[in-house]
């Protein structure tokens, strides 16, 4: 069943205005992104995440600073959502030295962790058993952090998730399983190859709750966030969130989309997650017009601002591109 948010989910204006800003800034960099890889500036396959900044906003709002969590190859929303610099990551998704990571890892394997974004991962459903092994080493360290694990619903259907799930549940795992129902696997309806309308089903079948909530209302997965958080710090053990979305891009830039039933983009234009929070806010009084073009002005000036930057760093060295590629010890030979 879709869960609902009261109305402000307890968050003060400044808070609310916080997360508007940073959906704003995950959907022009991803706008941006778009447009540098048809220019040829982006190197290496890359995935946007327009239509989807509710979720990583949602949950990441709900995090602690010193929290993790774990991607995917449509990453780009998560890293942004849990503070890294969109700066350095357009420098990574150029191939540039000053990128998160060097320019070695592109636009699918961006980490940060000073951020505790633990790292995005081009296998899918690979971030779940890492999200899992990090459960265990906090409950082993015997903090009350905790890690949020974001995948697609198609990662659902993979043995990793069941594996993942399974474990965190008999170990009582501070893991939160956040499940991104964006209805596509690459170029298929997940409704073709998954009999089941909701991925927290699947919760049952581990012995720990699931959730299903509207994954367009950033109130709605913050709030159902904030409660599965609370009980991962209890050592309640773990949660599986599912936010049902729509992938409003093609799987990657350049996929043509010929599979797409048409009319169906429009018709979740409507249900837009960031105008929907704007309206909010302003029926709320928490946005004037003023504020709205002040933020929208400093998101754009900090979108043009890491453009320029990536634009002028130097590309890696070939003679220091295996470094923090491989260990020190590791011996590369050309
Ligand atoms: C183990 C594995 N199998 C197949 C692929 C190719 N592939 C890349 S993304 C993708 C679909 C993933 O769908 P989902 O998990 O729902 O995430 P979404 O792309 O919708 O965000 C596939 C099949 C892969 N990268 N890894």
């Amino acid at each position: 069943m879709l869960a609902t948010a009261p109305e402000r989910a307890g968050l003060d204006d400044e808070q609310l205005r916080g997360m508007y800003q940073r959906m704003l800034t995950i959907r022009q960099f991803e706008d941006r992104v778009k447009y540098e890889s048809s220019a040829g500036n982006v190197l290496g396959p890359t995935h946007l995440y327009i239509g989807e900044e509710a979720i990583a906003v949602g949950v990441c709002t709900a995090l602690r600073p010193d929290d993790y969590i774990t991607s995917t190859h449509r990453g780009h929303g998560h890293a942004i959502a849990k503070g890294c610099q969109p700066r350095r990551m357009m420098a990574e998704l150029f191939g540039r030295e000053t990128g998160v990571c060097h320019g070695r890892g592109g636009s699918m394997h961006i980490a940060d962790f000073s951020v505790g974004m633990l790292g995005a991962n081009a296998i899918v459903a690979g971030g779940i058993p890492l999200a899992t092994g990090v459960g265990l080493a906090i409950q082993l360290k015997q903090t009350d952090q905790v890690i949020a694990g974001f995948f697609g619903e198609s990662a659902s259907n993979r043995g990793p998730f069941h594996e993942g799930l399974n474990m965190s549940a008999v170990w009582h795992l501070p893991v939160l399983f956040v499940c991104e129902n964006n209805q596509f696997g690459q170029y298929t309806y997940a409704s073709q190859v998954m009999l089941i309308e909701n991925v927290s089903d699947r919760a049952a079948a581990y012995g720990m709750p699931g959730l299903t909530v509207d994954g367009n209302d950033v109130l709605a997965v913050y709030q159902a966030a904030r409660e599965a958080i609370a009980r991962l710090r209890r050592g309640d053990g773990p949660v599986l969130l599912e936010c049902k979305t729509y992938r409003m891009e093609g799987h990657n830039i350049g996929d043509e989309l010929y599979y797409r039933r048409p009319g169906e983009q429009e018709s979740w234009k409507a249900k837009d997650p960031i105008a929907r929070l704007r309206d909010c806010l302003q029926d709320w009084g928490a946005l004037t017009a003023a504020q709205d073009a002040e933020i929208i002005a400093d998101v754009q000036a900090e979108i043009e601002e890491a453009v320029s930057f990536a634009a002028a760093s130097p590309y890696a060295s070939t003679d220091t591109i295996y470094d923090d590629v491989f260990s020190s010890d590791y011996q590369v030979t050309p």
